[in-house]
């Protein structure tokens, strides 16, 4: 028998810690957290029915939430050769123009169409700190708050991880006037994450932080935030993602920016890299033995023209990864897996890449990857369906015949590589349902809001 404070979910069938089971009865506690999950036993008067598939929900492992309310709107060539560095200039003009309710707004509809592919957390590389002129709000976390009041709308699970910026480039160059909003020295960004912590703590929050790339904070800066800051918790940075990065790093230290990171930081489990993507083959054995988790945020990447990971070859040697959507010019948890493996394939000129071996579903490997990589770079127990997990889950659409005729991985497989997002059905996080049957209970709200912001940054 259950105890009284806990509830049971049975699923014909579900992916657990120990692989895809049938007759699963998943035991969710008070807290959110999973206290049982068995195989083989018959559904009981009082349980929850999934009506599909059910697999855990995953951890999306880098947003830039604001950069949202410009997707779709950098598709129009410019004058010169349209790159990275130019769309980066069209995001600094948006930046300057969003409000607090602006970013609380379009982060609550981002994060409830994360919900809507899959993901049950994500990882927030905030880094839009301050007002627009680069003053501080009234309150030093008023924009991290806002992020965590849009989590909580939404109902997804939240890492929150400030981001130590500080200069423009290699060498400690000052800040250009774009970059004015995100602006620290060491000593106001440790009062941030001080100040933040009972937040965090109150709102279930994970806290971590992020340098924003070697460009932005200067080895003195790191070394003294490693030695002051939080001693627990994920620690982001943005590493290798164009190749003028790379050259900028070799001029100013004679090392690519990942080989100098794995020189001088105690790179570990903690931290997570977003965008290795420029990386050579001792870089990528570097990072596989570091344990540290590659963060892959393949749609932006492309969108960005970036380049692409060797991922193959990472995975060969053992790697962590994860994805991420980024810039969110897509949101979509399949899609980024798809685009993860289909640039391998584009690159080789050869099929099914990232399976890990004969005999095993491309689709399987992919989802278990990211769902290990993602909770090790969010910092939460999510991602796996086994007693003490958070209690995050996804059911698949149990009507749809490409699922029912599906068996174990092929259902990852049919989901990741032919159905797409239309598949999700029902979203648990941390035990509360946030979406049944495709629908959110605050939609309309956060809609609302979501309209009066785009429709007021339209007119600027
Ligand atoms: C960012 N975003 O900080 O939002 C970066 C671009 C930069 C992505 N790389 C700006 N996707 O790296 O300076
Ligand atoms: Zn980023």
């Amino acid at each position: 028998m259950p105890s009284p404070a806990s509830r049971r979910l049975h699923a014909a069938r579900a992916l657990t810690g120990a692989g895809w089971a049938p007759d699963v009865a998943l035991e969710i506690g008070a807290d959110g957290t999973l206290l049982s999950v068995t195989a083989g036993v018959p559904a009981q008067a009082g349980d929850e029915i999934a009506s599909g598939p059910v697999v855990p929900a995953l951890g999306n492992l880098h947003s830039h939430a604001f950069q949202r309310a410009m997707a779709g709107l950098t598709e129009v060539a410019g004058s010169g050769d349209d790159s990275f560095w130019t769309w980066r200039e069209e995001m600094y003009r948006i930046v300057g123009l969003m409000t607090p309710e602006d970013v609380e707004a379009v982060a609550a509809r981002l994060y409830l169409d994360m919900l809507k592919t899959g993901y049950g957390a994500v990882a927030e590389f905030h880094y839009l700190h301050h007002a627009a002129d680069g003053s501080r709000h009234a309150a030093h976390g008023e924009m991290a708050n806002r992020i965590l009041a849009a989590a909580n709308k939404a109902g997804i699970g939240m890492t929150l991880l400030p981001v130590f910026y500080a200069h423009a480039n290699f060498g400690g160059q000052p800040p250009s006037p774009g970059q004015r909003r995100f602006i620290h020295d060491t000593d106001g960004f440790l009062s941030l994450l001080a100040g933040l912590e009972p937040a965090c703590r109150e709102a279930g929050a994970t806290l971590g932080y992020a340098f924003h790339s070697l460009r932005a904070a200067t080895p003195e800066e790191m070394r003294r935030l490693l030695a002051e800051g939080p001693q627990q918790g994920p620690l982001h940075i943005h590493i290798a993602e164009q190749q003028r990065e790379v050259d900028d790093c070799l001029a100013w230290s004679r090392r690519r920016p990942i080989r100098w990171l794995l020189d001088e930081m105690p790179v570990n489990e903690r931290w997570c890299l977003i965008h290795a993507t420029h990386a050579d083959d001792g870089e990528v054995a570097g990072i596989a033995a570091s344990g540290a988790v590659a963060g892959l945020c393949p749609t932006t990447e492309a969108s960005l023209g970036d380049g692409i990971f060797p991922a193959t070859r990472f995975q060969q040697l053992g790697g962590r990864y994860g994805v991420g959507s980024d810039s969110h010019v897509s949101v979509s948890l399949t899609e980024e897996l798809r685009l993860l493996e289909y640039g391998q394939r584009l690159r080789d000129e050869r099929r099914v890449r990232l399976a890990g071996g004969p005999g095993r579903s491309n689709g399987g490997a992919l989802f278990r990857d990211a769902a290990a990589g993602g909770a090790q770079a969010l910092g939460q127990k999510l991602g796996v369906l086994e007693a003490g997990a958070i209690a995050s889950l996804v059911v698949l659409d149990g009507n749809n015949p490409f699922i029912q005729t599906a068996k174990d991985d092929q259902i990852l497989d049919r989901w990741i590589f032919a159905l797409g997002d239309s598949a999700v059905r029902d979203v648990m996080v941390a035990g509360e349902w946030r979406l049944t049957n495709g629908r959110h209970k605050a939609e309309e709200e956060i809609d609302r809001a979501f309209s009066t912001a785009m429709n007021r940054l339209a007119r600027n």
